[in-house]
C-alpha cells in the first residue's frame, strides 16, 4: 500500500551532516514522493546554517514542503500529542519520544518504523540492510535501513533531477556567474579550482605548502568553518580575517574563504571545482555525484573504526575500474589526509594530481555504477510500501 505521510526524528550531535542528510531526504520525499512530511530536529540554529529560512526561535514552521518541528530529545522531556505518520524515520539511532512510540503501538494502522543508519561502504552492510528488531514492550517492529555502496544496500541519496541539473548548470555561464556571485569571487584564469570542506587536520600544512611552492597555480576555496580557521592561521592571518571575502595569496596558492552556502547550492560548488575536499557524509555523497577527483576527510572515530570505513571506500573505488595508478593515488592521499597507515607521511600533491585525468574518468565511471543501486528515497520507499498491509 502507498505511503504518503512521513515523520523523520533527527538529533545533531555535532557539525552538519545528521541535519544534512534528514533535510534532504525529507525534502525529496515531499517533493518527488508526495509525501506530507514532518521533520522533527532539536537544534534549529545548525539547520539555519544550511537553510537560511529556518528560524531558530519557531518551534514549528514550513520550508520546502516540510513541516519542521522542534523537539527535545532528553528522555522523559514534554512532547507534542500528535498522530504519527505513516512511516516514521528515526536518524542514525536516535530516541524517540516514549509517548510517541506509545501512539505508534495504538495506530489503527501501525507505522513502518526505520532507524536510517550512517553511511559505510563495509562488506557487513549488506548483510544488516533491513533486518528487523521487535520492540522489547510494545507491538512494533524497527527495520535498520543502510545507505551504501553495494547491491543489497539502501543505495545513496540522489535526487531525480540532479544529472540534468548538474549538466545545466556546467552549460549554463550565466548560472555559474551566479555562483561566483554568491561565492563573492571569481574564478582564477589557469588556475586548477579546489573546494576544501575539512575537520582540522594536521596534514593541511604540508598540502598548503606544496600548492604553494607547486608548478600549478591553485584556487582554494575553503567555507567558513574549521579548516578556514587552521588555513588562515597557517598564512599567517589573524582571527578576524576568517571571514567570506578573505584572499590569502603565497606562491602559487591562492587561498579564499567562501560563504557557508545553502545546501541546495553546495552542488554548484563543487560542480564548479576541479578536485573536491569534502567530510563526514553528505557532502562526501554529493562529492561522488559531482564527478570529479574527491578527497574524503572520514568522521573520526574511536578505535580508528573510521579507517576501516576508509579503506573499505578506497577498495570499492579501486575495483569499480579506475586505473591502478590512480587508485593507488587516490589511497595513499586519502590515507595521508586522514593519518592513516603510515601516520607520518604528508600527503603527496604531486603523485595525486599527476592521475587527476584517470581519477575524474574513473569518478565519472563509478558514479554511473553507483547510480545502478538506486536512490536511497525511493529504495526506502519501495521497502516501507511492501511492509505495509
Ligand atoms: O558536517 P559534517 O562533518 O557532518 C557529520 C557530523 O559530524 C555527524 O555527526 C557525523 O555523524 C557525520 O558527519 C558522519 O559533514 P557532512 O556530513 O558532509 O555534512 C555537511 C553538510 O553541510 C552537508 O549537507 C552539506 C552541507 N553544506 C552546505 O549546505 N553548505 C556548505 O557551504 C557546505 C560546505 C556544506
Amino acid at each position: 500500500m502507498p505511503i504518503q505521510s512521513c515523520d523523520i526524528f533527527c538529533t545533531v550531535v555535532d557539525n552538519f551532516g545528521d541535519i544534512g542528510v534528514c533535510w534532504r531526504l525529507a525534502r525529496q520525499l515531499a517533493q518527488e514522493h508526495g509525501h506530507a512530511v514532518r521533520l522533527w530536529v532539536d537544534d534549529l540554529g545548525s539547520f539555519a546554517r544550511l537553510a537560511p529560512e529556518i528560524d531558530p526561535a519557531r518551534a514549528c514552521q514550513h520550508l520546502g514542503g516540510v513541516e519542521v518541528r522542534r523537539w527535545d530529545p532528553t528522555p522523559g522531556a514534554p512532547f507534542d500529542t500528535v498522530a504519527p505518520h505513516d512511516l516514521v524515520i528515526e536518524a542514525f539511532a536516535c530516541h524517540l519520544p516514549e509517548s510517541f512510540q506509545a501512539a505508534m503501538a495504538a495506530a489503527p494502522r501501525p507505522p513502518v518504523w526505520i532507524n536510517l543508519e550512517y553511511m559505510s561502504a563495509e562488506a557487513w552492510v549488506s548483510e544488516h540492510h533491513v533486518l528487523s528488531s521487535p520492540h522489547p514492550r510494545l507491538p512494533l517492529v524497527k527495520y535498520f535501513f543502510f545507505p551504501g555502496f553495494a547491491h543489497g544496500t539502501g543505495g545513496l541519496l540522489r535526487e531525480s533531477m540532479l544529472g540534468a541539473q548538474r549538466d545545466a548548470f556546467l552549460s549554463s555561464r550565466a548560472a555559474q556567474a551566479t555562483l561566483w556571485h554568491r561565492l563573492g569571487t571569481q574564478p582564477l584564469p589557469n588556475a586548477l579550482r579546489v573546494s576544501l570542506f575539512a575537520y582540522t587536520n594536521p596534514a593541511l600544512p604540508a598540502l598548503l605548502a606544496q600548492w604553494r611552492d607547486g608548478a600549478t597555480p591553485v584556487q582554494c576555496l575553503v567555507p567558513q568553518g574549521l579548516a578556514a580557521q587552521q588555513a588562515c592561521a597557517w598564512l599567517g592571518a589573524s582571527d578576524q580575517q576568517v571571514a567570506p571575502g578573505t584572499t590569502l595569496a603565497q606562491g602559487n596558492l591562492t587561498l579564499q574563504v567562501i560563504p557557508f552556502v545553502r545546501q541546495e547550492n553546495y552542488d554548484e560548488l563543487l560542480w564548479a571545482c576541479d578536485v573536491n575536499f569534502v567530510r563526514g557524509e553528505d557532502s562526501c555523497v554529493r562529492a561522488h555525484w559531482a564527478a570529479r577527483p574527491m578527497v574524503w576527510h572520514i568522521y573520526p572515530q574511536d578505535d580508528a573504526a573510521h579507517h576501516v570505513k576508509l579503506d573499505a571506500w578506497l577498495e570499492r573505488f579501486a575495483r569499480s575500474g579506475v586505473a591502478p595508478e590512480a587508485a593507488r593515488a587516490m589511497t595513499d592521499f586519502c590515507h595521508a589526509w586522514n593519518s592513516h597507515g603510515q601516520a607520518a607521511a604528508a600527503p603527496d600533491w604531486a603523485q595525486f594530481q599527476a592521475q587527476l585525468p584517470a581519477l575524474a574518468a574513473g569518478m565519472d565511471r563509478w558514479q554511473r555504477q553507483l547510480q545502478h543501486l538506486g536512490d536511497l528515497a525511493a529504495n526506502l520507499v519501495a521497502f516501507c510500501e511492501n511492509r505495509v498491509k
